[in-house]
């Protein structure tokens, strides 16, 4: 069941439910080959969510820019590459929402711990901007802040629970959005933290 977001958006609640548990054991194998890290903002601020990536592009920040790139800039090896149960997930979520044939060659694991946010920006270093972008939510709850398509809108408030993916995509794609900082709770599937994966088309 999908349930309407706003054009091209859509929440389907659940969808990665009885995959969370392996999801997050490719997460564990991911992270011992590229960690969590904190990226530096161009403008020199530590991000407080912690981040990682798999597939043949990684999005990273540091004082030059955000930009995608084929290494780790921590060790210069090639991201891990994206488990096919990553791909399959997020092929399925992509067609529930009405969208064929998305191949994402990019997907950005976040950590949130209590007190991690992200605030309203868009999503535009990808080369692709007609394909969607499907997020996968896992742990913690959240509350996702949903904005307009110009800065200084105003945003809704969206809770997003373990399980629940999301597929933004058409006239939502450069949406301003967010994440509202992290309320200190522990989930049975990730302990203190709330995880993310991002899938996108970027190259
Ligand atoms: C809506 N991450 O990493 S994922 C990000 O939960 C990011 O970690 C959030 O925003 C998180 O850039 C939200 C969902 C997401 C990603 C891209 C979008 C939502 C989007 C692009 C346009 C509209
Ligand atoms: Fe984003």
């Amino acid at each position: 069941a999908r349930e309407a977001l706003s054009d091209g958006a859509w929440v389907l609640r659940g969808f990665a439910l009885d995959h969370a548990e392996s999801l997050l054991q490719e997460v564990d194998a991911i992270t011992r080959a590229a960690p969590f890290r904190h990226l530096v903002t161009p403008g020199g601020f530590r991000m407080s969510v912690a981040m990682t990536n798999c597939g043949r592009l990684g999005w990273v920040s540091d004082r030059r820019g955000y930009r995608y790139d084929a290494r780790d800039p921590e060790t210069g090896h090639s991201w891990p590459v994206m488990p096919e149960s990553f791909l399959k997930l997020a092929t399925r979520a992509a067609e529930e929402a009405g969208y064929q044939g998305f191949a994402p060659d990019a997907c950005l694991i976040n950590r949130y711990q209590s007190g991690s946010r992200l605030s309203l920006h868009q999503d535009r270093d990808e080369a692709r901007l007609e394909a969607p972008i499907v997020s996968v939510s896992l742990g913690v709850p959240a509350t996702f802040l949903w904005g307009e398509l110009e800065r200084g809108g105003r945003s809704q408030r969206v809770g997003l629970q373990h399980g629940d993916v999301v597929v933004w995509g058409g006239p939502s794609r450069m949406r301003f959005h967010g994440i509202a900082p992290l309320k200190s709770a522990w989930h049975p599937a990730t302990g203190e933290f709330r995880v993310n994966l991002t899938f996108r088309c970027a190259g």
